[in-house]
């Protein structure tokens, strides 16, 4: 097990797109292992592989609170989602800023647990902006990318100064 270095806008990995996982090997299992790990570590509510360089189509989230409910997302897409809303986001690839974006109040997914077997689940609140959140990461998106550009162009000139996810703040 290991906390895996989280990459920080405006790193250029953060908008690879990432390819099915296709091995649900030993390997596979061991990296959404450190994934878990890091999230903990950070902490947050969810992590996607291109968050810590890696292209493969995978992510994991707990939005649980005094109950732990970690949820493993390998190649997931969403069957439907309904009531867009405004709400806070954040993003431990952003260190130091949050914003109103939209995002779907309620949705149902489908997934590949670590084993490689399909699962369905109905979200709402919390839980469905983070699988939105994280199925952006997947496709090279950004919570950001929502807002206006200046305020994209500000954020960007905060953090090249340290390239660091925590935006220097240590
Ligand atoms: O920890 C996180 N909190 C959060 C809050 C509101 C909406 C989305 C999130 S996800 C974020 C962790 C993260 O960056 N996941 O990619
Ligand atoms: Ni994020």
């Amino acid at each position: 097990m290991a906390v895996l270095e989280i990459l920080a806008f405006p790193d250029p990995r953060l908008r690879k797109t990432t390819t099915a996982v296709t091995d649900f090997d030993a390997d596979l299992s061991a990296f959404i292992d450190d994934m878990f790990e890091t999230m903990y570590d950070a902490p947050g509510v969810g992590l996607a592989a291109t968050q810590v360089g890696d292209t493969r189509r995978v992510a994991v989230m707990d939005c649980g609170g005094d109950v732990p409910d970690p949820i493993v997302m390998c190649n997931p897409e969403i069957i439907w989602q309904q009531t867009l809303t405004d709400v806070d986001e954040g993003c431990l690839s952003v260190p130091g800023h949050t914003d109103r974006v939209q995002r779907y109040q309620h949705l149902r997914f489908r997934a590949q647990d670590r084993d490689g077997n399909w699962y369905e689940q109905e979200a709402s609140d919390l839980l469905a902006q983070c699988v939105q959140h994280e199925l952006a990461h997947l496709d090279g998106g950004l919570y950001i990318d929502q807002i206006s550009r200046l305020k994209r162009a500000r954020i960007r000139r905060r953090l090249q100064k340290t390239g660091r996810a925590d935006g220097g703040e240590r």
